[in-house]
């Protein structure tokens, strides 16, 4: 297949990329490299280097023979470059990664959550509005978030995508219907990727579009069978308070000695799933396309679920870190229990790695081999949810004392 990645050279893309060109499909990644610029913005850095997007695709060229070829353009901003793109290459399928993905970020200041809207949303919008207007029967993958469900606490397994609702009716009949289960979303980021549903909802249904949606759970590990060939194919590896995601994150803080930042009591539940299986499901996906007509296809892309506090002492116990219990810098419940079906891609063939494989090592290992490149002023997580907790934040000593921590 011919296959655009838009979002390609970022943590999920790159890997996704090579997967797909190992598999033998021509792939092309769009990408602005934004996410390179916030880097720049925050004075940050991947924990791994990475070379260039035109040097990381040489280097895979030379490994295997096979080319990946790159395009810059902003889904966003450039309409009609995109679709002209979209008009002369005609792919048979697109994966959209290509959104600003981190809730803190996304949470900073008025101008971040400008920025998280209107670049979400029109790219999405973008893309969809060019499909149709040029007739391009593709099938797209778009990586949503397991966050649009709000990880709420009601004793039930949350579905995948869709709720099996009943109203009643002005005879005081029941009305049944299929619902897509109602968003609860916790920051401006998990907000956009609600506001993808409504709009793959709609080109589905009106225009006939082919579309699956991903609810993805926080991706864990670095490395990937294709990553690992070439020192110069690494992934991208994010610590910082912003874009370090919670495991990720513990496990880098231990390697290098910096207390596990856990925010409020640790008692937030989430879904988790490691790299390679977030690429696996992709391509799962990729063959289980809907047809024409069909309602979007929703699946829950995670394969384990734990809470913050449980994973904080099992990083302790592992490499003998202390843990920091801060005040938490977001508007979340304290507790939540979380339980998900993942039963499509089970049913796929979807064969999970979990915590226990022993991939901890690997990550730790990674995280020690380029420890060198931290900078710890950048760990601690300050982008507060609303302007009293700001206050509250700010106030704290122990969590002034841990970012000074050197
Ligand atoms: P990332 O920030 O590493 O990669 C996103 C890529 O998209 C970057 O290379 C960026 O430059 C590009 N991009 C952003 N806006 C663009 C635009 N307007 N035009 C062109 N390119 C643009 O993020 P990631 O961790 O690889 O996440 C990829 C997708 O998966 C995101 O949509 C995210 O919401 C979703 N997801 C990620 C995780 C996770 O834990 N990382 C979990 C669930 C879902
Ligand atoms: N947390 C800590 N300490 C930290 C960092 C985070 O206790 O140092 C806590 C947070 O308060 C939160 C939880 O860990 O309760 C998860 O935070 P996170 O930053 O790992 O994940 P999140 O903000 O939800 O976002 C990440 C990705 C996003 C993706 C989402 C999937 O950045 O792109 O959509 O995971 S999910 O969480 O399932 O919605």
């Amino acid at each position: 297949m011919k296959i655009a990645v838009l979002g390609g050279d970022g943590f999920c893309g790159w890997p996704t990329s090579l997967h797909l060109s190992d598999a033998g499909h021509e792939v092309h990644i769009l990408d602005n490299l934004s996410r390179r610029w916030i880097d720049t913005e925050l004075g940050v850095q991947s924990l791994t280097p990475m070379d260039s997007i035109q040097e990381r695709t040489r280097i895979w060229h030379q490994e295997t023979g096979r080319r990946i070829h790159f395009h810059l353009i902003d889904l966003a901003k450039d309409y009609q470059i995109l679709k002209q793109w979209l008009a002369e290459e005609r792919p048979d399928a697109i994966i959209h990664f290509a959104e600003q993905r981190a809730a803190p970020y996304s949470m900073k200041s008025d101008r971040h959550k400008n920025y998280t809207v209107s670049n979400n949303v029109n790219a999405t919008h973008n893309l969809l509005n060019a499909m149709v207007e040029i007739g391009l029967d593709a099938h797209l993958v778009h990586l949503g978030t397991m966050g649009v469900y709000g990880y709420s606490t009601i004793g039930a397994a949350i579905p995948e995508g869709y709720l099996d609702a009943g109203i009643e009716t002005l005879d005081g009949t029941t009305k049944k219907m299929e619902i897509l289960y109602p968003t609860r979303p916790g920051s401006i980021y998990h907000m956009t990727k609600s506001l993808d549903q409504i709009l793959f909802q709609f080109y589905a249904q009106n225009d006939g579009l082919r579309i699956t949606d991903l609810h993805q759970g926080i991706v864990w590990g670095t490395h990937t069978e294709q990553t690992k060939r070439h020192e110069q194919l690494i992934n991208r590896f994010d610590y910082d308070g912003d874009y370090g995601t919670v495991l990720n994150r513990f496990l880098i803080q231990a390697a290098i000695g910096y207390p596990i930042t856990v925010h409020g009591t640790g008692g937030q539940t989430r879904a988790f799933i490691h790299i390679q299986d977030s690429v696996r499901c992709i391509d799962l996906a990729l063959q289980d396309a809907p047809k024409r007509g069909e309602r979007v296809k929703i699946f829950n892309q995670m394969t384990e679920t734990h809470r913050v506090r449980d994973l904080a002492e099992l990083v302790s116990k592992l490499t003998g870190a202390e843990i920091a219990w801060l005040p938490n810098p977001r508007k979340e419940a304290a507790e939540n229990d979380l339980v998900v079906k993942n039963d499509q891609f089970l049913a796929l063939g979807l064969d999970p790695i979990t915590l226990r494989e022993g991939l901890l090592d690997e990550v730790v290992e990674v995280a020690k081999k380029y420890a060198y490149r931290v900078d710890r002023s950048r760990i601690a997580a300050v982008s507060a949810w609303t302007k009293e907790i700001s206050k509250v934040v700010e106030r704290d000593p122990e969590h002034r004392g841990l970012k000074s921590v050197s």
